[in-house]
């Protein structure tokens, strides 16, 4: 019985090595390799911005250029909103940022959609004028 467990030793020793060899990353990284920095992580891909009351359900989104961007004001707990490219309640002029966004921005009702494209990439700052402390960001890439 010794002897066998033994033996096991320079095995053990060999899977060792083998598992530290393929553990090593890939020079360069692979395709799924994670950016550093969290600010990426917390914006998950939404084609949809749901609005609450007196918030933005959503913080931060990611969409591709050209896709359509649906802002979503339930009737159930929805509040009215004026949706700007801009900042804590201030609508900032942005040339890049879709033309709805512009000020004074679109005003959207409980039970509405409002359906917006964002056509050129960057990062967009959206505020609502209504609710100053209501602020989201787009990343479209
Ligand atoms: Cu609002």
């Amino acid at each position: 019985m010794k002897k066998f467990a033994l033996a096991l030793i320079p095995m053990a020793l060999m899977l060792t090595l083998a598992l530290a060899a393929c553990g090593k990353p890939a020079a360069g990284g692979g395709p799924n390799a994670t950016s550093t920095g969290g600010g990426a992580a917390e914006c998950p891909a939404s084609q949809t911005i749901n609005l609450s009351q007196v918030d933005f359900a959503e913080k931060c989104v990611t969409v591709s250029a050209n896709q359509v961007v649906t802002f979503n004001d339930p009737s159930s707990t929805g509040g009215f909103h004026i949706i700007c490219a801009g900042a804590n309640g201030t609508c900032q002029a942005d040339a890049n940022a879709p033309k709805e966004l512009a000020a004074p921005g679109f005003q959207i009702q409980p039970g509405e959609q409002k359906q917006v494209t964002f056509t050129n990439t960057g990062t967009f700052k959206l505020a609502c004028t209504v609710h100053p402390a209501m602020n989201m960001t787009v990343v479209v890439k």
